[in-house]
């Protein structure tokens, strides 16, 4: 049997109602670089436990599904010293049977989440459709469309193909909220030109409409879109200048599958001086501040439907 590695802050926790968020970890060993990764784990979980919820990072431990990592195990995902796969849906097997380390993507993260019993996971931005190879579509879209977890992001990553992302979400039923805005974020900025079909202004208003869909037995994924904030958002044209020269390196050097993400984003740091990254710092802290308040607002809502 392979059981889930709980800790034992979250078992309790779970046990008791109280509100939980998980953390993903492919971001920590993919997606940033040392030693900002683990500076940014650590912040990530005091801002959740500022906000009164407990956070629960999520990833493979030799193998082990391990639910709230302890801060041994941050800093292993986060300084390269052993290798760390990127672990999606279509990996668990492999990675659980050959007792590897792995770093869960939004899709692997939603899954252990909802194993363990966590409705509320806050990350970046998830993966989508990407541009140029429409074909490449991140597994975290039928993720949404099968596992009923609540992911606040800062809309999808600005390398990809938003508009074709969006209407994969409405094809599959997914509902997409925007977090005090009318607009699809794009990451790195705050607006994309793309208009969402509604939006809620208060966490209460999204555990609202959650618990709504939930109950009425349509239990998928639900993605909050939640902006990057003003002083950190950076402008679309000089963005856009960066993505394409991106895009155009990693055609160049024949990058593709899991390893186009991590390198888009490298490069992206790396020709920006460091904006993007500062960018992705900030949406990441605030997409955990929000996820926490969700949670809470949902354990409230529980409370007085329960009431009644
Ligand atoms: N958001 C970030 N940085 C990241 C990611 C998201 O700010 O590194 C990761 C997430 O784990 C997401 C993954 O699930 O990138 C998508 O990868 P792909 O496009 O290969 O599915
Ligand atoms: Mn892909």
């Amino acid at each position: 049997m392979i059981t889930l590695n709980i800790s034992a802050e979250v078992q309790a926790a779970l046990k008791e109602k109280r509100p939980v968020v998980a953390l993903e970890s492919t971001v920590i060993s993919h997606g940033l670089p040392w030693p900002d990764n683990l500076e940014l784990a650590r912040t990530l979980e005091a801002i959740i436990r500022e906000q009164g919820a407990v956070p629960a990072t999520i990833a493979l431990i030799a193998g082990q599904p391990t639910i709230g990592l302890d801060d041994k195990q941050l800093e292993l995902l986060a300084n390269g010293r052993v290798s760390v796969e990127k672990i999606s849906r279509r990996d668990f097997g492999y990675a659980i049977a050959r007792k590897l380390y792995g770093a869960t993507t939004v899709a692997a993260t939603m899954i252990l989440a909802h194993k363990a019993g966590i409705d509320v996971f806050a990350t970046g931005g998830i993966g989508g459709v990407h541009r140029g190879d429409s074909n490449d579509i991140s597994a975290d879209l039928p993720e949404f469309a099968q596992t009923p977890v609540v992911v606040v992001s800062a809309g999808a990553k600005a390398i990809l193909d938003l508009p074709r992302t969006l209407e994969w979400l409405e094809t599959y039923g997914v509902p997409v909220i925007g977090y005090e805005t009318n607009e699809f974020p794009a990451f790195y900025t705050r607006a994309s030109g793309l208009s969402l079909p509604y939006r809620a202004d208060t966490p209460a208003e999204v555990a609202a409409i959650i618990s709504a869909q939930w109950s009425f037995g349509l239990k998928s994924g639900i993605l909050v879109a939640n902006p990057v904030p003003h002083e950190a958002a950076l402008p679309l044209d000089e963005t856009e200048r960066y993505i394409q020269q991106a895009l155009l390196e990693a055609q160049h050097q024949g990058v593709h599958g899991k390893a186009l993400t991590p390198f888009l984003l490298a490069y992206l740091a790396d020709i920006s001086d460091g904006k993007t990254k500062q960018t992705n710092l900030a949406l990441l802290k605030n997409n955990a501040k929000v996820g926490a308040q969700i949670a809470i607002a949902l354990k409230e809502q529980r409370e007085m439907l329960l009431a009644q």
